[in-house]
């Protein structure tokens, strides 16, 4: 579909309501930095007595470095980004300009709690640390001697994650894993990875900034707010750059595209061999590129031969002319043209396919390697503290994982698995410590993940938050939050390497302690003080800055640091000779390595299962204010967006008689139903066969007093996965799901 001016004004113009409180001419790319809400809100606090310290933010991973301006009163009063770190050129999403909501949060974890029954009745107590980390002492080491430190798990994501894995592999568990891989953006390291012999890494190498095309398949950039991501990308725009997005719904980045090919759902690999038919077919592929690079061109011609834009379309509903007239253009901004490979892909089974579609397609253009394409990244190495080589565990996430074989970390749903009492299961987990992820609302199947954490037999979680994870623990650790602690030093992967510091801006709230600190003095319990060798985590950082030639010192005068690069150009020159670490070191279009391992070894469109009669596909991304289910209660963001919203096309609306605003629940195709109601959004910008909903609200745990019960969490109507059988991603969109317009809760008490 292409859109025309006028209705991409008045499309833009919805999205900006949607964004709910902001002013109305506010679209989702020019919320950043000093145009930003919140930014306004504080605006009268800024005042030349104000002292900085150097952080980076940990509300999303992108890791920011922003300054916390304080006030003489040692009160936050607003944080800013770093004008010298090449992942937010100096401006903060309106996530991370609201972070200092986190630590004022009166309903953060306060002190640590003991599980206990009283007279009968399961609640907690609270602890003193002694005691709390003296009990976690003590149930490691039973398990230890009974199981081996291999039965113990950690499950971990962020910031926290790093020194609990350390405390981990120090006491011989590699049993980890963390929500960022099967649920996130496995699929496309292992399908860039089998094409390139590269992970894409996170910050994504894409040349936004330089690029003459930008192809979105599902990548909704500008809701997902991934910082400089999002400036590139209205860079690009400005630049004149032609956007194309492939989305069934009209996101706030369709709205900013010159074409947005509105795609049936799960169909997507149908269009990227049609797209690659038309390059072949009409030689407009990189000739020179893929002779020089390429590796199994001819099988991929004859491959993709009968994948016409005729036979595509039947499939994907895109016109044949469209699919021909967008790889045209394609092929004129080539090499500077950019297939996004998305980040979230854990969409149908296929995935890791998928992204090798997108992969070699990108091959085909010529962009790896070219600018306005994708960079050659590079970091910095940042030397590890001196402590002792770790154990050998006999086990660990590769073992539980082994049906997979391109699983390259651990796959949180196999250790699920792995927890649930069976007796063929050689790797039985026992105990579980998770740090940073709220797995109730993050893994897939909720009632498996419930199942699982029944089965353990002791269970710690460290946060900052009450979360519904927290109210299944045996023990509970009060983490403080970022702007309270030291943590690793951030080197960043980017066009150049830098550095970035974390250091407390504020004394930790209540009796809250860093997860470097929790490391330690579980460490030091457990026997393991050389791993920890140190009082200070300022010790470790400061002794690793020197290495860098650089100091604490300096560190925290400037925030980042930037390096010149010494792995070489960003882009291949002319002609240059260049080595993939693939198998044929070349770029593979064909995968004899697949082959080998009983797999296609080119992608191949297979149908998936469409919604019965009454049922909608459950489409569900990015809240342009939250990060995932994290920020919901902070009271910052929460002032933006309390609750989501069912966004229903307008044809769905009129058969069941619905409106916008009113109440609705909703039950899946295995008849769950949504514990809460959601309001419906009557509105053209989503397909007739599929109902959206933010991701993250819908809590049901009562302490956290602002999102309790607000709208629908769509994680607990995922209760069917489709896994992908070379790394072991649950694809979670194939779940329908039907509208009741009656309470089904009525006669029952939630
Ligand atoms: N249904 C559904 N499931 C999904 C997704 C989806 O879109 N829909 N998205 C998937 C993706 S892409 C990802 S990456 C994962 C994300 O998965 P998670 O990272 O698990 O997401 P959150 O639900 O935000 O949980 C984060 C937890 O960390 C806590 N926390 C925040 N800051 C700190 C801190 O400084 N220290 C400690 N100790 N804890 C902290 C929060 O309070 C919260 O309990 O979810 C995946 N799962
Ligand atoms: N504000 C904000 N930004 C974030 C995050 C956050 O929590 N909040 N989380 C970050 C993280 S960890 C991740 S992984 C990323 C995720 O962000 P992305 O990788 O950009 O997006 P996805 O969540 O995969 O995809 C959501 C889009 O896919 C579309 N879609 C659904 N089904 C199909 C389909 O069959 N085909 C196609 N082509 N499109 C489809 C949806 O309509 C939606 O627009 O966001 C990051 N950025
Ligand atoms: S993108 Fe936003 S939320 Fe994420 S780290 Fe940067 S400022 Fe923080
Ligand atoms: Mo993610």
């Amino acid at each position: 579909m292409i859109l025309m001016t006028t209705s991409r004004r008045k499309f833009i113009k919805i999205s900006a309501l949607g964004l709910g409180g902001v002013a109305a001419s506010t679209t989702a790319f020019n919320m950043f930095g000093a145009n930003s809400y919140l930014d306004e809100l504080v605006k009268e606090n800024v005042a030349k007595k104000f002292k900085r310290t150097a952080t980076y933010c940990e509300v999303c991973f992108w890791k920011c470095a922003a300054w916390a301006h304080t006030n003489e009163d040692g009160e936050i009063k607003k944080i800013i980004g770093n004008e010298n770190d090449p992942h937010c050129f100096g401006r903060l999403c309106p996530r991370g300009t609201g972070g200092v909501g986190m630590y004022n949060d009166e309903d953060r974890l306060k002190t640590p709690l003991i599980r206990t029954n009283i007279n009968g009745e399961e609640t907690y107590r609270e602890a003193s640390w002694e005691e709390a980390l003296d009990l976690i002492a003590s149930k490691f080491k039973g398990y230890k001697e009974t199981y081996g430190a291999e039965s113990i798990a950690l499950l971990k994501h962020g910031s926290p994650g790093s020194h609990l894995e350390h405390l981990f592999k120090a006491f011989g568990s590699d049993t980890i894993a963390e929500p960022a891989y099967a649920q996130c953006r496995g699929p496309r390291e292992t399908g860039f990875g089998l094409t390139f012999g590269s992970w894409i890494g996170s910050p994504e190498p894409t040349d936004i900034r330089d690029t003459k095309c930008l192809v979105l398949i599902g990548s909704h950039i500008g809701e997902n707010m991934h910082n400089s991501q999002v400036q590139e990308m209205s860079d690009a725009i400005d630049n004149g750059a032609t956007i194309i997005t492939v989305d069934p719904r009209l996101s706030t980045a369709a709205s900013k595209s010159e074409h947005w090919l509105a795609i049936k759902p799960a169909t997507d690999i149908a269009l990227l061999l049609s797209w690659m038919n038309v390059l072949i077919e009409e030689g407009l592929y990189n000739k020179n590129y893929v002779e020089k690079y390429g590796f199994g061109f001819d099988q991929l011609k004859d491959h993709v031969k009968q994948f016409t834009p005729e036979w595509a379309y039947g499939i994907t509903t895109i016109k044949p002319e469209e699919i021909r007239k967008t790889a045209r253009i394609m092929a004129a901004a080539a090499p500077s043209v950019i297939i996004h490979p998305g980040r979230h892909v854990v969409w149908y089974g296929d995935d890791s396919q998928r992204e090798r579609a997108i992969a070699m397609l990108n091959g085909l253009l010529g962009s790896w390697g070219n600018r306005g394409g994708f960079y050659f990244k590079e970091s910095l190495k940042v030397p590890k503290f001196p402590h002792p080589a770790y154990p050998e565990p006999k086990w660990g996430w590769k073992e539980i994982g082994e049906k997979y074989p391109y699983a390259e970390m651990g796959i949180t749903s196999e250790l699920v698995k792995a927890t649930l009492p069976s007796e063929d299961n050689e790797h039985p987990i026992k105990a579980w410590l998770v740090a940073g992820t709220n797995l109730i609302n993050t893994l897939p199947q909720r009632e498996k993940t419930i199942e699982a954490i029944n089965a353990v037999e002791f269970m710690v979680v460290v946060d900052t938050m009450p979360m519904e994870i927290t109210g299944y623990a045996d023990v509970v650790l009060p983490e403080c939050t970022y702007l309270e602690r030291y943590d690793d030093i951030r080197s960043a992967t980017n066009r150049i390497p830098s550095i970035a510091v974390r250091v407390p801006v504020v004394e930790p709230k209540y009796d809250s302690k860093p997860a470097w600190w929790i490391s330690k003095e579980i460490g030091e319990r457990l026997g393991l003080h050389d791993y920890f060798n140190y009082n200070d985590f300022e010790e470790v950082i400061d002794w690793q800055l020197h290495e860098l030639g650089t100091s604490l010192e300096e560190m925290k005068k400037v925030g980042v640091k930037v390096f010149d690069r010494k792995s070489g150009p960003l882009f291949l020159e002319e002609g240059q000779d260049h080595t993939f670490y693939t198998p044929s070191g070349k770029i593979e279009f064909y995968s004899q390595q697949l082959v080998n391992k009983g797999f296609d070894p080119m992608p191949v469109y297979t149908a998936h299962p469409e919604p019965p009669q009454g049922f909608y596909r459950l489409n569900y991304g990015r809240s342009p204010m939250h990060t995932f289910s994290r920020t919901i209660n902070n009271p910052n963001l929460n002032a933006l967006k309390s609750e989501n919203t069912l966004w229903v096309n307008p044809k769905v609306a009129r058969i069941l008689s619905l409106k916008t605003n009113q109440e609705v629940w909703l039950k899946n195709q295995d008849d769950v139903i949504s514990t809460f109601s959601i309001k419906v959004r009557v509105t053209e910008r989503v397909r007739w066969d599929s109902v959206y909903m933010y991701h993250g609200f819908g809590h049901n745990n009562e302490k956290l007093s602002r999102a309790f019960g607000k709208g629908v969490s769509d994680t607990e109507l995922i209760t069917k996965i489709a896994v992908d059988p070379l790394m072991g991603g649950t694809g979670l969109r194939g779940n329908f799901v039907s509208i009741l317009t009656e309470n089904p809760h009525k006669n029952t008490e939630i």
